[in-house]
């Protein structure tokens, strides 16, 4: 093994004068050697010193006019002693050889390059340029001179040659002891521990990084979404059910029971348990009510409004459940001015592709009180979305089956330098707030918008399964920058 033949040349020789030498001669990979000369080094059983040489390599253009000769010499040689065309000398020979082979040879003065007829001018010629490079190549001397023409043809380039010599150091053995790092048990039962050696301590040594927890990037946030909602005096939702019942995330919000949002295409129902067990029944009574026949002014969706329908269990689409969860309770327990928030999962057997899952996190705002108006609403968004470093704002008419008016978010992104759809919002229509309880002049104005798009775009991330999902590289997780949004 190569370290004995170190160790053990020393041993008969005291001096290892070149390591180049040393590795050819006994067939071992120098690179290999080097390593070991560093590690007996480091260990002081040997004392090595710095050897650099310079020399000369071939290039692979270089290696080529060794191998098949110069170009300038390949097309003297295709020229016939009659002479031959221009055209057909170019065919016999490859194009870049011919091109560098034509000037090299007019150069040389052993070519007449004649508009009809190409003929030598001297009648033989010697390859001097795949001569040297034969002598460089074998690491035989040549002509300063002769060196620089070779270079200016990038024909060889200048390689500096590292190795080691080597003689016995301070620490010096035929053979490297083992040194123990550790006093075991068996060593003390065997006795054996008289005839250690342990190896130094190394107090420089680094210690193992210590992992810690890492937070994922949608968490950093999320945590900035709900300081900015805490700073304009939200209160948060509880959101912790995934599991929800028709009845609270469509009919109370009075999205009639044929909409095809309400298709297991578009929706996960439960099979097990497949019916919600109670809903307030005076309650149901009015939602099913304003389904069928109308009310307060509205003429209703005017159909058949069943109850298995409504019982039917499902993962929340949208944490919209939740906001009408809420509203119901404050109709019931006494109206007062509030604003809600979530930021949570929601569900939707969709179409999976580069940006969307089919679960993905919402993030809901409302603001209920006595005579807002969409004006509200739209001031609303001027502050929220100017934490988010967007206070240019664009709103388009749009519809969902539970707001009117609504409208679509547009907010120009200054650091995409592009106008981004940034949510959709509205006013909670007043077929799902009085049936509730909720006093007649009593609006609610809220908005919607996700957790991964902005994730996304503040984290770089173009492919949502790089930020959700099994695929996701730890990697991403342990060091993703701070999060910094909502700052005055
Ligand atoms: O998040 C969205 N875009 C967005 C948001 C913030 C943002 O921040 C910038 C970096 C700083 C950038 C982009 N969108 C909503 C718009 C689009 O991404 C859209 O293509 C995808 N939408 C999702 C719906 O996908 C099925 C985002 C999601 C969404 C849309 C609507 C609502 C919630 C989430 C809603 C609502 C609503 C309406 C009325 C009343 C109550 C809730």
């Amino acid at each position: 093994m190569a370290e004995e033949a170190v160790l053990g040349f020393l041993e008969k020789h005291g001096e290892i004068s070149d390591s180049g030498e040393f590795a050819s001669e006994r067939g071992i990979d120098h690179q290999e050697l080097t390593n070991i000369i560093k590690s007996l080094h480091g260990f002081r059983l040997v004392d090595a010193q710095d050897i650099k040489r310079e020399r000369w390599v071939l290039t692979e253009e270089g290696k080529t006019y060794a191998a098949a000769g110069s170009p300038e010499v390949l097309v003297f040689l295709a020229i016939p002693p009659e002479g031959i065309s221009p055209v057909e000398l170019q065919s016999k020979i490859d194009p870049s050889v011919f091109k560098i082979g034509r000037s090299q040879a007019i150069k040389n003065q052993w070519v007449e390059m004649g508009k009809q007829l190409v003929t030598r001018k001297v009648s033989n010629v010697q390859d001097k340029v795949q001569d040297l490079l034969i002598r460089v190549q074998n690491e035989q001397g040549i002509d300063p001179k002769e060196i620089d023409a070779l270079k200016r043809r990038k024909l060889i380039v200048p390689q500096t040659w590292k190795g080691y010599s080597v003689r016995k150091g301070p620490n010096y053995a035929p053979k490297r002891k083992k040194f123990a790092t550790d006093l075991t048990r068996d060593n003390l039962q065997r006795g054996d521990w008289k005839d250690l050696e342990f190896k130094e301590y190394n107090f420089s040594a680094k210690g193992q990084p210590i992992e810690g927890g890492h937070l994922h990037p949608l968490l950093k946030v999320r945590q900035q979404f709900k300081m900015i909602f805490l700073q304009m005096g939200f209160e948060e939702m509880p959101t912790n059910n995934f599991v929800e019942s028709s009845f609270w995330n469509f009919d109370a919000l009075f999205q009639p029971q044929q909409h095809p949002a309400r298709d297991s295409h578009d929706t996960f129902f439960l099979q097990v348990p497949s019916m919600t067990k109670t809903l307030p029944e005076d309650y149901v009574e009015k939602v099913k009510r304003i389904h069928e026949s109308g009310g307060y002014g509205s003429r209703g969706h005017e159909y058949d409004w069943k109850r298995e329908e409504a019982n039917k269990n499902l993962l929340r689409t949208h944490t919209t459940a939740v906001s009408s969860r809420m509203l119901y309770m404050l109709a019931q327990n006494g109206f007062a001015p509030k604003k809600y928030f979530s930021i949570d999962r929601v569900f939707r057997n969709e179409a999976v592709d580069r940006t969307h899952l089919a679960e993905f996190h919402q993030i809901e705002g409302l603001v209920c009180d006595r005579g807002l108006t969409l004006g509200d609403l739209i001031g609303v968004f001027y502050d929220f979305f100017t934490r988010l470093g967007m206070s240019k704002l664009k709103f388009k008419p749009a519809y969902n089956p539970y707001t009117e008016p609504s409208m679509e978010i547009f907010g120009y992104h200054e650091g995409l330098k592009k106008w981004v759809e940034i949510g959709n919002s509205g006013m909670f229509r007043p077929e799902m707030l009085l049936p509730m309880g909720l006093p007649e002049d009593v609006r609610v104005i809220a908005w919607g918008l996700s957790l991964e798009r902005p994730t996304m775009i503040l984290y770089g991330i173009d492919n949502i399964r790089d930020l959700f999902g099994h695929k996701v590289d730890l990697g991403l997780i342990k060091k993703n920058p701070l999060c910094r949004l909502g700052i005055e």
